[in-house]
């Protein structure tokens, strides 16, 4: 089967051209000028009016994900479905090790959740909440054998995933040795278990105590000491994953100023969100929004003077487009309210932490574009090329280019939708994060590997279409 997408505006890190893109069954072959390419004998996706992006890639799920005495709502088949539904053609979800697990056997385990099961395309990072000889000898052995390049430690959530300081430098380590990235949740899980205890202690019970137990200091220092472990280490790469704070950011600033490998992420909810317009919401409906790192004030905290002093939106809008924050993730992490986010009545700390996204970010970050905060270009590369780069997965990922995946969205700007449950959500949950919010453009066609998986409103892929990704080192370091 050969598809040709004609008089679309396609969409790459350096420009906007009109183009028509080729496709041969799973790769695109050529692009050419428009009406360069006969018609004849191929599957014609008119593209008139709209941008032609690389499909999206979110670097940062959680499906099936225990976490919190429950497990996170969407599976690898209802997860990769919404996923395609918004424009995303590639996952990588974080395969967890526990404690006391064992790495291999917890990753095979996390192949047995995905096999046969997902929509589009997907890897995995590792976890590794258990830092020890046999974790640091099977880290080795992911990056040589497995195609999993990157790692993802914890200085949040004591006794659960959490590593100390020497075991984060072990693992540093042991990744600088094979090449491979650290990802940090980078939090003073310690220090902030002591606020939750005093908070609970005094009746501070409500959602949004979980963001004032978790202020913007306690994420930049924690940034600030992962740089510094990662330096002693050998420099290796490292990555900040969900970043939420100006304050934070500004460390990984100093970093790349002084031409580190140092990167973060951060996702729509904090680009977005404010406390008080989410977990500040009267009586329990604020646990919608309880996710760490949380969701912060729409001032900085008082204390600190940001980077602008506009609030930490303005910074990290701001450090997007100075590539300070190279990616858009999700951290997709859904929990229904019913009996998931209800486990936290009457105690904060009990709430499942995560928001559901994957559905949304492509169209989330759009609406940066619409409101000038970014290029259209920008937006290509935080959401789909730096992603692939990052990773080790490009130039099979994350570009329209001959010889790449036919990964392919076709974007319609002309059109407005609005978020909610009842209609545009296929995520498995019972709320939206972003109910009612009103998105200018949206997916009009999605091609994973050169199959429709969207058209016309309609979802015409298959579980089990998605295969795994067996990333190589990351291509984007200086
Ligand atoms: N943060 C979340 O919100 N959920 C899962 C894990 C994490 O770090
Ligand atoms: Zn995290
Ligand atoms: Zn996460």
């Amino acid at each position: 089967m050969s598809t040709l997408i004609t008089n679309g505006k396609v969409v790459s890190t350096t420009g906007v051209i009109a183009q028509d893109v080729l496709i041969d069954g799973e790769t695109i072959t050529a692009l050419g000028a428009p009406g360069y390419f006969s018609e004849e004998g191929h599957q014609v996706i008119d593209a008139t009016g709209k941008y032609v992006i690389p499909g999206g890639i979110d670097v940062h799920t959680h499906m099936e994900m225990p976490f919190g005495g429950t497990v996170a709502s969407d599976t690898f088949e209802t997860g990769t479905r919404a996923a395609a539904w918004g424009g995303v053609t590639t996952i990588v979800d974080m395969a967890v090790q526990n404690t006391g697990g064992n790495v291999q056997d917890q990753l095979a385990a996390w192949h047995d959740k995905a096999r046969g099961k997902c929509a589009i395309d997907y890897g995995f990072h590792q976890i590794i909440g258990g830092v020890d000889e046999q974790s640091l000898k099977d880290m080795q052995y992911l990056v040589q054998n497995e195609g999993v390049t990157s790692f993802k430690l914890f200085m949040a959530y004591p006794g659960v995933l959490y590593s100390d300081d020497g075991q984060i430098l072990r693992a540093m380590q042991t990744a600088a040795e094979c090449g491979a990235m650290i990802m940090m949740h980078a939090e003073n899980g310690i220090a902030i278990d002591v606020l939750i205890q005093q908070a609970v202690a005094r009746g501070d019970t409500d959602p949004k105590f979980h963001s004032y137990t978790r202020p913007s200091p306690l994420e930049a220092e924690a940034t600030h000491r992962a740089i510094v472990l990662s330096h002693v280490a050998g420099n290796v790469p490292l990555y900040i994953v969900h970043m939420s704070a100006g304050d934070a950011l500004n460390e990984v600033a100093a970093a790349r100023h002084h031409g580190r490998n140092v990167f973060a992420e951060t996702c729509p909810q904090y680009l977005w969100l404010t406390l008080e317009e989410t977990l500040g919401k009267p009586g329990f409906e604020g646990a919608k929004w309880v996710c760490s790192t949380p969701v912060r004030s729409k001032d900085h905290d008082p204390d600190y003077i940001g980077q602008m002093g506009h609030g930490h939106q303005a910074d990290l809008w701001k450090g997007l487009r100075m590539n300070e924050l190279a990616v858009v993730s999700t951290d997709h992490c859904p929990f229904c309210f019913k009996d998931q986010k209800e486990m936290g009545l009457g105690n904060f700390a009990k709430i499942p932490n995560g928001i559901g996204g994957v559905e949304h970010r492509m169209e989330l970050i759009y609406q940066g574009v619409v409101a000038g905060e970014l290029s259209l270009e920008r937006w290509v590369e935080t959401c789909s090329t730096t992603p692939a780069r990052m990773f080790g997965m490009y130039p099979k990922k994350g570009v329209i280019a001959p010889g790449s995946d036919a990964d392919v969205v076709v974007w319609d700007p002309n059109t407005t939708t609005t978020i909610g449950i009842h209609g545009k959500h296929h995520m498995n949950m019972d709320h939206s994060a972003w109910e009612g919010w009103v998105i200018d453009g949206k997916v009009d066609t999605v091609l994973s590997r050169g199959t429709v998986l969207i058209r016309n409103d309609q979802y015409l892929g298959t579980t089990g279409h998605g295969q795994f990704v067996r990333r190589g080192l990351s291509q984007y370091l200086v």
